[in-house]
């Protein structure tokens, strides 16, 4: 891995971390850029109280001076405006008094509270769930914001927009580009289509006041991408199987779909691929993007297309059925405060991990350990081939 980043911490714990190593030197990053993107995953109507708590703020403790990038990781700190709320039962050391905080057994379906328990023996599922709670993705949206910030300086934006909550399907639109994104975050669901925007704001609060929580779909476009990143070679450098992988790590995500995967699969091959053109003027081209911009396992050129599918939140506001992990006795899931919907934010979170992928993509192929040396070398490429931009 070139550019590689991981990230620490718990839910209600002190602060959340991420470390990003691989960057290039030189790199001018944007602050307003990063603490939008915080703000961005904080978006979308059916969150719940914890994001009247928290208002993210990135603190950046190494890589970086004055605004330009070292070539050393990166690290990165989002703390927890709610800890004060809850330092005895989340303290990192003893607490005198805190023998009596209460135990949870109530695992919910759907959430990594159950098999977490067995696998690491805990009794108490907050052990489990303080690391599994989508908060995380808090540090996730951090660390992709720096690796967007080296793919703008490469001329690649990255954007999403929410195509589905619950029964609502916004129409399709396949011919969408950068500008189109512009005002996506204007809609309270991040739907680009402002009739389905309103319904999805009804559905949630019609579902929301039924005690029920609800999952979508998304979708991340990346623009102005060079052919030829990932590699054929092996089934590990394939950027397809990359990018899977990196969308199906966000919570909650259970299905992901480069370019379109499921209506290609019913239709003969004549309609299923990209035909390949060149002229002068534009140099190569196609004149569809079925293949999402992925053609064996590499960008091909096209803008990259991957959608996602996110089960609804496990923790219900009306419980589902469980069993006592201590008694062994049928009961309810535990109740905790809860978001009904996360699809908008997961959208941003997707961006975060579509840009780290692509990062260590171009790092992988350009190496430079400035961002001039990287920039050469994606120029020195673009003209052997011919890529007109
Ligand atoms: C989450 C539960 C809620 C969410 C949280 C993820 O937190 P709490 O239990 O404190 O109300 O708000 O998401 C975030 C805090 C966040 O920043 O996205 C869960 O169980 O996964």
């Amino acid at each position: 891995m070139n550019l590689r980043f991981t990230t620490a911490g718990e839910s209600h714990g002190p602060g959340l971390v991420a470390v990003v190593e691989g960057l290039p030197a030189g790199l001018e990053l944007d602050r307003e850029a990063l603490d939008r993107d915080m703000a961005r995953r904080q978006l979308g109507h059916g969150r719940g109280g914890r994001m009247k708590i928290e208002s993210d703020a990135v603190e950046i403790r190494s890589g970086l001076r004055h605004g330009r990038t070292l070539g050393s990781p990166v690290a990165v700190l989002v703390a927890n405006r709610d800890y004060p709320n809850w330092d005895v039962r989340m303290n990192p050391w003893p607490v005198e008094g805190s023998d009596g905080v209460e135990e949870s057994h109530l695992p919910r379906p759907g959430h990594a509270d159950l098999a977490g328990l067995h696998k690491y023996g805990f009794t108490d599922v907050r052990n489990v769930l303080e690391r599994a709670s989508a908060r995380e993705t808090a540090a996730r949206v951090a660390a992709g914001s720096l690796a967007k910030g080296f793919l703008a300086a490469l001329g690649v934006s990255v954007h999403s927009h929410v195509t589905r909550i619950a029964s609502v399907t916004a129409p399709e639109r396949d011919d969408l580009g950068p500008e189109d994104f512009a005002e996506v975050d204007e809609s309270p669901v991040r739907c680009l289509d402002e009739g389905a925007s309103g319904a999805m704001v009804a559905e949630i609060d019609r579902l929301r006041k039924e005690n029920e929580s609800l999952g979508g779909k998304f979708e991340v476009r990346a623009f102005g991408l060079s052919p030829g990143l990932g590699s054929y070679v092996s089934w590990d450098r394939k950027l397809d199987g990359r990018l899977a992988q990196a969308i199906c790590s966000i919570h909650s995500v259970k299905g992901v779909s480069l370019g379109e995967a499921w209506e290609v699969a019913g239709r003969p091959g004549s309609e299923a691929h990209d035909e390949i053109f060149h002229s002068e003027d534009r140099g190569w081209y196609r004149e569809t993007n079925r293949a999402g911009g992925l053609e064996g396992g590499m960008t091909n050129g096209e803008p990259l297309v991957v959608q996602a599918a996110i089960k609804p939140i496990s923790t219900m506001t009306q419980p589902l059925r469980s069993v006592d992990t201590e008694t062994k006795e049928p009961a309810q899931a535990m109740r905790e405060r809860t978001d009904s919907t996360v699809v908008p934010a997961a959208g941003v979170v997707a961006e975060a991990m579509v840009a780290l992928v692509l990062a260590d993509a171009y790092r992988e192929k350009f190496g430079g350990d400035h961002i001039d040396d990287v920039l050469a070398a994606v120029a020195a490429y673009e003209e052997r081939i011919g890529w007109r931009r």
